[in-house]
């Protein structure tokens, strides 16, 4: 659109909330000034369910400074919790930001699948959080553009063709536009859905502008900035709980751990490396979204049935001298193993994505990165923990 880079350049101050995680550590090329607002509790979980990144993480104190002497760029910090208002206000007033970029949710369907107080934890803490960024833009910058992570989960796998955000409906010979029907599949997800209710709702109500990401599965580890020096390595999940699908295969491959397919292996998702995911939220901030407009991105760049990412592992591992096996395990979660999947993924490209896609030699230098670090695995930490089914009011505590 015409308006984005003259909108653009004013693109200023943007503030980060979550970055201290997978996704949200690397802002590099951001304009001016970037902001950080963290909220350690991620690092608790892992203290909690005695679990660890693949990848040695630094502080983001020590992040923060060794990034700073690299590049001479400085990024302010705060620490606190966005579901807490008071502390929110106030860096919104001291910084004024003209884009929020929010990765800080707890985004681990197993996680909110534990129990209850899982459960509750993950809405309350995701969908109060957003809420409050909501409340703060209009209060504090109204002509702040939200960028909001969300998911391709919200949409479940419907067995029509996945749209972004919307889809036109023809009705007893009316036709309208209308969100896209959501059918998401635990806890989490749902949180996700609920968010994005909420965003929309308040760009119609308040004039908020808003972009939603509805982002596929990431893979990878490496970008050009976190490569740069070992206290800007983000951290990398393996384990049953927080691991993700590609991720986890390669970490497995690497130690020599039968890869972990999960039933029939037929479930499909949208996947993207690491860098787009960079690439995608930097078009956003770039390219922001009018007064009043929800925006929502199917922020993905190619399409995998479970059983291909272990195949492809499999032959990338024998490649590197591993032997691979594949195990089907019974399927900790309620879904379908067997789907039409068929979701668009045209407005990124649109706005000048260059999608890095899932290359042979990719996948050999994330395997080799894994078995750079294989010392690290905790193997006991890689078969699933949580069953959807068994979730209960019962508070589950972790085994010593
Ligand atoms: P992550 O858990 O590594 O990072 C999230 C960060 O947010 C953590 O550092 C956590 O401490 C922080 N946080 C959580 N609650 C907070 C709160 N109340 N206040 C402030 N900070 C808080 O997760 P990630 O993989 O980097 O994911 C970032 C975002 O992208 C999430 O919203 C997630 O749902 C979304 N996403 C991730 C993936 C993926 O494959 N990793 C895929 C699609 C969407
Ligand atoms: N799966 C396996 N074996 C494994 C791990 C996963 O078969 O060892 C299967 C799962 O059953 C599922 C699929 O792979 O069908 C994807 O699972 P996942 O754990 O990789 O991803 P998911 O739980 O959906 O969550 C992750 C992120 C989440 C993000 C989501 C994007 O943790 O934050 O929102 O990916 S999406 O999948 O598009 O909704």
């Amino acid at each position: 659109a015409n308006h984005t880079s003259n909108e653009a350049s004013q693109t200023k101050r943007v503030m980060v909330i979550g970055g201290d995680g997978y996704c949200g550590l690397l802002p590099s090329t951001y304009p001016k000034r970037v902001m950080k607002l963290q909220f350690l509790v991620r690092r608790l979980f892992d203290q909690q369910l005695g679990l660890d990144s693949l990848t040695p993480i630094s502080s983001i104190h020590n992040h923060i400074r060794r990034w700073k002497s690299l590049t001479g760029k400085t990024i302010q910090l705060h620490i606190g919790d966005v579901c807490d208002f008071e502390f929110l206000s106030k860096t919104f007033k001291s910084f004024e930001p003209d884009a929020v970029i929010h990765f800080g949710e707890q985004r681990s369907a197993p996680y909110s699948m534990i129990d209850r107080s899982r459960a509750v934890f993950t809405q309350n803490n995701n969908v109060i959080g957003t809420l409050n960024v909501l409340f703060a833009i209009k209060e504090f910058s109204d002509q702040c553009h939200l960028v909001k992570l969300g998911t391709m989960g919200e949409y479940g796998t419907p067995n029509i063709d996945i749209e972004e955000g919307f889809i036109t409906i023809t009705h007893n010979g009316r036709t309208d536009t209308l969100p896209y029907p959501k059918q998401a599949s635990s806890f989490y997800h749902l949180s996700k859905v609920h968010d994005s209710n909420n965003i929309a709702f308040t760009c119609k109500a308040w004039g908020i502008r808003a972009t939603d990401l509805n982002q596929g599965v990431v893979y990878g580890v490496r970008t050009d900035e976190t490569a740069m020096h070992e206290e800007l390595y983000n951290r990398f999940d393996y384990d049953g709980v927080f691991g993700t699908a590609l991720n986890r295969f390669c970490v497995q491959a690497a130690v020599g751990h039968p890869l972990t397919v999960y039933g029939k292996g037929g479930q499909t998702r949208g996947y993207l490396d690491i860098r787009d995911t960079v690439q995608c939220v930097e078009l956003a901030i770039a390219n922001p979204a009018e007064r009043g407009e929800f925006r929502v991105f199917n922020q993905f760049t190619e399409q995998f049935s479970v059983n291909e990412l272990a195949t492809l592992v499999t032959k990338a591992g024998e490649k590197l001298g591993l032997e691979v096996q594949t195990k089907s395990v019974p399927n900790p979660r309620v879904e379908a193993e067997e789907h039409y999947y068929n979701a668009k993924h045209t407005k990124l490209v649109e706005l000048g994505l260059k999608p890095q896609l899932l290359s042979d030699s990719l996948l050999d230098s994330l395997l080799n990165f894994t078995i750079e670090f294989k010392d690290r695995v905790g193997t006991k930490q890689i078969m699933p923990s949580v069953s959807w089914g068994k979730i209960g009011a019962k508070p589950k505590t972790v085994a010593a």
